[in-house]
């Protein structure tokens, strides 16, 4: 997926041989509902209905709907945004850094929206738009709905660009990290301060497989949920988080997890046959050092591709 900056954005179909095919017209990712392209920034994917399809969501200008596009199969998009309540309540935002999290650890995924306009002078001709935004946390309440739910240093107002997503002090809930522009970096420290809920987990490629593990997918049953992370390459804007965390509880079991390249017919990856339990030690650390399946040995074609998404103000 590439975000394009009042460009249609780009979705390419891995075709399995080499080759990729851009079906975002298709998806319905490329434009919006009246066939404008948007000035996309960051953007994330996640497991936000645990288990069922995958959600994509992608920063948008001020005085466009973020989007927040669901799919079941890859191959048909929904745009959620306006009845999950992103939409509306994000509306004169702009946004650049964007990721899911599960901020409070009740095992669903959660999205952090980093805003910040690219006019200082925007309120002179607008007045609802300011320069300096906070930044957004949503917290999903289960059935494609999301709450607004900032307080404390995340209703400063900032110009935030890229965020990112990381444990800093070691206690199993997931700190923020936004870079401003032409400001300091701030540091948001998570209060929900309970170690017992998460269990991080680091996966090693080993062999001939990638050593950071990109593309491979680790499913965790929590309860009656089921939550899916899967280890990617970059997302957000200008920065990216790099582990991977789940929750919640200390009955929280790893069970399985499946793996890159995706199957054929499946743009999401292989499910694995056999489902395999995993040891937790005492800090809920977890390492899997595991042989991911290589892809054909075929020679790649160039991607031509316009990126204008990733774009410096
Ligand atoms: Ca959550
Ligand atoms: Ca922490
Ligand atoms: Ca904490």
């Amino acid at each position: 997926m590439v975000a394009n900056d009042t460009a249609p954005n780009n979705l390419y179909r891995n075709r399995g041989d080499g080759t990729f095919e851009d079906t975002a017209v298709e998806a319905g990712v490329a434009v919006d509902e009246a066939g404008r392209a948007r000035g996309a920034m960051g953007v994330a994917w996640g497991d936000t209905k645990n288990g069922r399809g995958s959600t994509l969501a992608i920063g948008n200008f001020s005085n466009e709907l973020k989007s927040l596009y669901w799919t079941d199969a890859g191959d048909v998009f929904l745009d959620e945004s306006p009845r999950s309540g992103v939409g509306p309540s994000s509306l004169l935002a702009l946004t650049f850094g964007v990721f899911f999290f599960d901020a409070d650890l009740d095992g669903r995924l959660d999205l952090f929206l980093a805003n910040g306009h690219v006019e200082p002078t925007v309120q002179q001709v607008q007045k609802d738009v300011a320069y300096r935004q906070s930044p957004i946390l949503y917290l999903n309440r289960g059935e494609g709905r999301f709450e607004r739910a900032n307080g404390g240093e995340l209703s400063t107002p900032l110009v935030a660009r890229g965020a990112a997503f990381a444990d800093l002090e070691g206690d199993g809930d997931l700190d923020v990290i936004v870079v401003e522009n032409g400001g300091p970096a701030h540091v948001y420290l998570n209060r929900t301060d309970d170690p017992r809920k998460s269990v991080r987990v680091t996966l090693v490629g080993t062999g001939a497989s990638n050593r950071d593990a990109v593309g491979a997918r680790v499913k965790a049953s929590i309860g009656a949920l089921t939550l899916t992370q899967q280890v990617s390459g970059g997302c957000s804007y200008l920065s990216a988080p790099a582990t991977l965390s789940t929750s919640a509880g200390p009955t929280a079991q790893l069970r399985s997890f499946a793996t890159f390249p995706a199957a054929a017919g499946s743009p999401f990856g292989r499910e694995p046959k056999a489902a395999r339990k995993v040891k937790q030690n005492r800090r809920n650390s977890v390492s899997l050092h595991y042989r991911l399946p290589t892809a054909p040995s075929r020679t790649s074609r160039t991607l031509r591709a316009r990126t204008s998404g990733v774009n410096g103000f």
